[in-house]
């Protein structure tokens, strides 16, 4: 089994990343886009296109159908599926695998798991993770919530077992709101994902999001890439990762790297895997893990050295992973500013065509986009337009960079968040890496006075 021609089912900067890596290891692409992507950078880089439909996601880049046909038709032998969009459908990537396409992903068990979030808790638990205190499991009655609650100690979160991403989630202040609260929570749970069961947790009031990227090769080898450190975000939209934490040192690195690895060689984990945690007062607790690639992944590659989806595509492959644990140095640090297409301080939308596009360059600066002048950005998608990763030999250094490259990226004809991250950069919280995950909402609810 090798793969030669692989189908890169997404668009954007992401689509455009899996085609820069598969035509480094001598493999052919197939674009699949939608007939408002057919101008997009990867299509025209890719060896072969295929327009598989209309704007609309759900009848193009979700059209599981059209997907499998055009990698039928095109010849192709393997399915990359990015982030977002199928990327965690486990239904598809076994759909893919029973048409003999080699999926470049996790096994379809370990991602319907992890999807489920009171299963992936549970096999969290198993692993040796440590966990948010709360219930053993799914909540059935407001009995069990309460007896809960009580042991674990007011405030208390309910979240939905199929939500994610924050969304089902309710903070319970004390004993008079729980069943309102649950009620609530069940009842918009049910709306939302089509299943109200839901899970209770001690609810962390300032904790800091920092998730370890971890690599499997499905028989029982894995590593860890160390973590990031994403608590920079606003509605649950990151704005800038940074590697490493500028909160752990290499001890604690290497006790939870060790961890996180351990977890994912018992469950013979495969592929490129995120697992996330909340760290208050110096303590890990999981919440999810992510079975795909993520946007911010170039931070790791930055200060490892490792491409990380090149190593997903050998994995797929059946190949080793090109590295060992031993291998692995953390040196240096890396920030990605993410640079969408909106108001950078309404963050309202801001679509249309780009008059002027010049991308920093120069020592130690990555621009991931597929932006050019005379693109016009559709309204369909995510407003991420671009990603700006900077790397220095210290945190220090690598802020200063950062700056100078955001003086140099030009972007005009719509508006961006490159005002946004260029004020970032000169608040003393964001310069002293003191901050969680309620700084950047708090800090904008301040300056809107
Ligand atoms: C939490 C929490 C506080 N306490 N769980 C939000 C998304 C989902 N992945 C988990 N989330 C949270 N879970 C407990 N027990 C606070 C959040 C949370 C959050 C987490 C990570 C990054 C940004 C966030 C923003 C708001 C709330």
């Amino acid at each position: 089994m090798t793969i030669t021609r692989l189908l890169i089912a997404n668009r954007g900067e992401i689509a455009l990343r899996i085609h820069r890596a598969a035509h480094e290891m001598g493999i052919e692409t197939v674009a699949v886009h939608s007939t408002a992507d057919a101008e997009a950078m990867h299509v025209r880089l890719a060896d072969h296109a295929i327009c598989i439909g209309p704007p609309q996601a759900s009848e193009s880049y979700l059209n599981t159908a059209a997907i499998i046909a055009a990698a039928e038709i095109s010849g192709a032998d393997a399915i990359h599926p990015g982030y977002g969009f199928l990327s965690e459908n486990a239904q598809f990537a076994e759909i893919v695998e029973a048409h003999d396409i080699v999926w470049i992903g996790p096994k379809p068990e370990h991602i319907r798991t992890m999807g489920d979030k009171v299963e992936a808790k549970r096999t969290a638990g198993a692993l040796g993770l440590p966990l948010v205190p709360g219930s053993a499991g799914a909540i059935s009655t407001f009995d069990e919530a309460a007896e809960v609650a009580a042991e674990i100690g007011y405030p208390v979160l309910v979240k939905a077992a199929s939500g994610g991403g924050g969304r089902g989630m309710k903070v319970v202040p004390g004993p008079e709101m729980l069943d309102s609260l649950m009620r609530q929570a069940k009842s918009e749970a049910k709306a939302a994902f089509g299943d109200d069961t839901v899970y209770l947790e001690k609810y962390l009031g300032n904790p800091r999001h920092i998730e370890f990227q971890v690599f499997g090769d499905g028989r029982g080898n894995a590593i860890h890439l160390g973590e990031r450190d994403c608590s920079l975000q606003r509605r649950h939209q990151k704005v800038l990762e940074e590697a490493p934490s500028p909160v752990l040192n290499a001890e604690d690195r290497e006790r939870m790297g060790a961890t996180v690895s351990k977890a994912m060689s018992d469950m013979a984990y495969r592929g490129a895997g995120t697992i996330e945690f909340l760290w208050e007062n110096g303590e890990f607790y999981f919440i999810e893990m992510n079975t795909r690639l993520q946007v911010e992944h170039p931070v790791t590659e930055a200060i490892t050295g490792v491409d990380l989806v090149r190593e997903q595509i050998r994995i797929a492959d059946g190949k080793a992973l090109s590295v060992k644990q031993e291998e692995i140095e953390f040196k240096g640090h890396a920030i990605e500013c993410r640079i969408n297409a909106e108001d950078a301080f309404t963050f309202a939308p801001s679509p249309g065509l780009v008059t002027a596009y010049h991308a920093a360059g120069g020592m130690h600066v990555r621009v991931d986009s597929g932006l050019y002048a005379g693109y016009r950005i559709p309204p369909y998608y995510d407003s991420m337009i671009a990603k700006l990763i900077v790397y220095g030999r210290t945190r220090e250094g690598c802020i200063m960079r950062l700056r100078r490259a955001l003086e140099e990226m030009v972007i005009d004809g719509v508006k961006t968040s490159i005002p946004l991250h260029k004020a970032l950069l000169h608040e003393p919280d964001i310069l002293n890496g003191d901050y969680s995950i309620k700084w950047l909402e708090d800090w904008l609810a301040r300056r809107a006075g």
